[in-house]
């Protein structure tokens, strides 16, 4: 089986209402689904969503890196050699969304044509996960709305709170999210890098007051020694997230003391390398979870198929709700969440059929 074609379709969905968040907002799905086609006929997928933010990529960036720079050595290769591939991808920097969306859909292929679901493939830990919700920056009235809503609709009992702003606002919306769903909801936070070390120091403990058990990117990890100060001071767990966006980068930030769990999130670093980064910080008795990049149906469904593979990732809440954000998507099957879980699909592959005039209707190209 060999490569035959590689495409880079630009999505534009509207999202039912904006979601914010310390370092950016987004207001519309403008995602890039990844198509590659093998000599047999086989099409596995792949979605990169744009975060400039985050990674520098824009979805003219991702069309144009997956076109002209990955495409030309993806073609004739096979895609079961997953490791060969990568050391071909890498020898382009950066461009994390786009290599992720090419490696889920190399996993996508090799599933269907093992006959396998991917969680299957990737050790099969679980066939369903916890799901957790993100919930955006908002009022705090606006925030207890958006999480009465999952926990209502969905039965989702762990939420993760953004954070990153004035300290007094956080910690009203805080406090009124505790009040209004109670201890036994899990919650954690992520300030996206939002505060300095001296704020992200006062607000962990105040934090952990209310009983949040993480708190993600505080502040910019380049402010190394305040970095390093907010880990020693923190009662919580600080989690690594822009900042460990690489296997290297992992490991960097966790030998220099910059972060005490990892989110690993399938839309920058795929299952090939999610799964080394899990097994680094396995070694290193490193919490991961599944994290997302404000992903759309697809990505979810790749989320699921991450959480549900391996062992260290299913016993932890997985963030797969913000697809609930987008009007629509190009998936025929959208995930449904039942009771707070999420069950990873059991066809071959993803088992994420695309559905060909939502695709016509949804893509710029
Ligand atoms: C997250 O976990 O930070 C928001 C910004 C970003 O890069 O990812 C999302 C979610
Ligand atoms: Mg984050």
């Amino acid at each position: 089986m060999k490569i035959d074609s590689v495409e880079a379709i630009p999505l534009a969905i509207p999202y039912r209402r904006p979601f914010g968040f310390a370092s950016g907002r987004v207001t519309a799905a403008d995602h890039v689904l990844v198509r590659i086609t093998t000599d047999d006929g086989l099409v596995g997928h792949g979605e990169a969503p744009p975060r400039p933010y985050t990674y520098g990529e824009t979805a003219a960036s991702i069309v144009a890196a997956v076109r002209d720079l990955f495409a030309p050595v993806l073609v004739g290769a096979d895609p079961f050699a997953r490791e060969r591939v990568r050391a071909d991808l890498d020898r382009t920097v950066a461009n994390n969304a786009a290599k992720g969306a090419i490696d889920v859909a190399l996993w996508d292929l090799v599933g269907q044509a093992c006959g396998q679901p991917v969680h299957v493939l990737l050790g099969h830990a679980a066939d369903d996960v916890r799901a957790a919700h993100m919930i955006g920056l908002g009022t705090p009235e606006e925030m207890v709305a958006d999480a009465v809503e999952m926990r209502d609709d969905h039965g989702v009992d762990a939420f993760k709170i953004k954070v990153g702003r004035e300290l007094g606002v956080d910690m009203a919306a805080v406090r009124a999210l505790r009040a209004e769903l109670g201890d036994a909801v899990e919650l954690y936070a992520d300030a996206n890098r939002g505060w300095d070390a001296d704020t992200a120091i006062v607000a962990s403990r105040r934090l952990a007051d209310h009983g949040v058990s993480m708190l993600e990117e505080p502040n910019p990890a380049a402010d190394v020694l305040g970095r390093r100060r907010i880990v020693a001071a923190s009662p919580i767990p600080v989690v690594g997230d822009e900042s460990t966006i690489t296997l290297g980068g992992v490991a960097r930030s966790l030998l220099d003391g910059d972060a005490q769990a990892i989110s690993v999130k399938v839309a920058r670093t795929g299952f090939t390398d999610s799964a080394k980064i899990v097994g680094l910080c396995e070694g290193l008795g490193v919490t991961t979870v599944v994290g997302n990049q404000i992903d759309g149906m697809l990505g979810t469904v790749a989320s699921v198929a991450l959480g549900c593979g391996l062992r260290a990732l299913a016993r932890q809440p997985v963030e797969v709700t913000n697809y609930l954000l987008m009007t629509d998507d190009v998936l025929a099957e959208p995930p449904v969440i039942v009771d707070g879980r999420l069950a990873a699909r059991q066809e071959p592959g993803l088992g994420a059929r695309i559905d060909p005039d939502k695709l016509a209707h949804y893509r710029l190209d």
